[in-house]
């Protein structure tokens, strides 16, 4: 049994931890990932997210987003996240795979590219070799970027919390990844499926439903 890594991308406060919430209550309360577990497909649904998905990758988020003993550089930045990574893949990803898991994924190597590569400028071919040392080249099953402008989704994460060290850069920064994920999802249109994630949580929801109920489908020959 193969299992399947669904990843959810984008900016600050585009909704992922809440779509990741629906889209679970969803497979649960439809009885769809009982009915994959009891055919065999499916051993059961993991939730996890990049940086923080092992113990070592919780310690390497707290350094990430809430450090303020001295400045992160560029280069440093980008290799705890490779780090977190190449951890979270093969101390837990790759072996839930193997027993046939469906992960929900809070972000994986688009947010690197998007992020280091786009934001900060680091350079992209640097960026994919270091993505395909962390993951060994494990790549999603399918990616649903939640596309909302960057000052709307800082605005809906800054309200919530005090803001973390990634929160509080520059608007600029945030428009920079955003343009990010706009040309991964042009380049690559097959994995990465794109969620208009402007309007109330339950419309997104629905378009996430229906994206997975043909790709659970397509992957598990089940009926819609
Ligand atoms: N990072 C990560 C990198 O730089 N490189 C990398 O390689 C990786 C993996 C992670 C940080 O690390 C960076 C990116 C990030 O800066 P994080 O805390 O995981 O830090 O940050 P986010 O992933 O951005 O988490 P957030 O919680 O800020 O955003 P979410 O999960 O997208 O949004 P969510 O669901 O928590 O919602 C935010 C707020 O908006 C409301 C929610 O109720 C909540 O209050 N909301 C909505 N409001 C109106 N309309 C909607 N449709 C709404 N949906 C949610």
């Amino acid at each position: 049994m193969q299992g399947k890594l669904i990843v959810f991308e984008g900016v600050e406060g585009s909704g992922k931890t809440t779509q990741m919430a629906h889209t679970q209550d969803w497979l649960i309360q439809s009885g769809i990932l009982q009915q994959l577990q009891q055919q065999g497909w499916v051993s059961q649904l993991v939730l996890t997210r990049e940086p923080g998905g092992t113990m070592l990758g919780k310690t390497l988020r707290q350094i990430l987003l809430h450090s303020s003993e001295e400045a992160i550089t560029d280069r440093t930045e980008l290799l705890l996240y490779a780090a977190d990574r190449a951890q979270h893949v093969t101390a837990f990803l790759q072996p839930l795979l193997e027993e046939g898991a469906l992960i929900l994924c809070d972000r994986y190597t688009d947010s690197t590219v998007a992020y280091q590569g786009y934001g900060r400028g680091l350079d992209r071919s640097l960026i994919d070799q270091l993505n395909q040392i962390a993951t060994g080249g494990l790549q999603s099953d399918l990616t649903l970027w939640l596309d909302v402008p960057a000052d709307v989704g800082l605005n809906r994460a800054r309200q919530r919390a005090a803001q973390d060290r990634i929160e509080q850069t520059h608007l600029s920064f945030h428009q920079r990844v955003q343009q990010g994920f706009t040309e991964l999802w042009q380049r690559h249109p097959q994995r990465i499926m794109r969620i208009d994630a402007s309007p109330e949580p339950e419309a997104i929801a629905q378009q996430i439903q229906e994206i997975l109920q043909q790709k659970l489908s397509a992957w598990y020959c089940t009926k819609d």
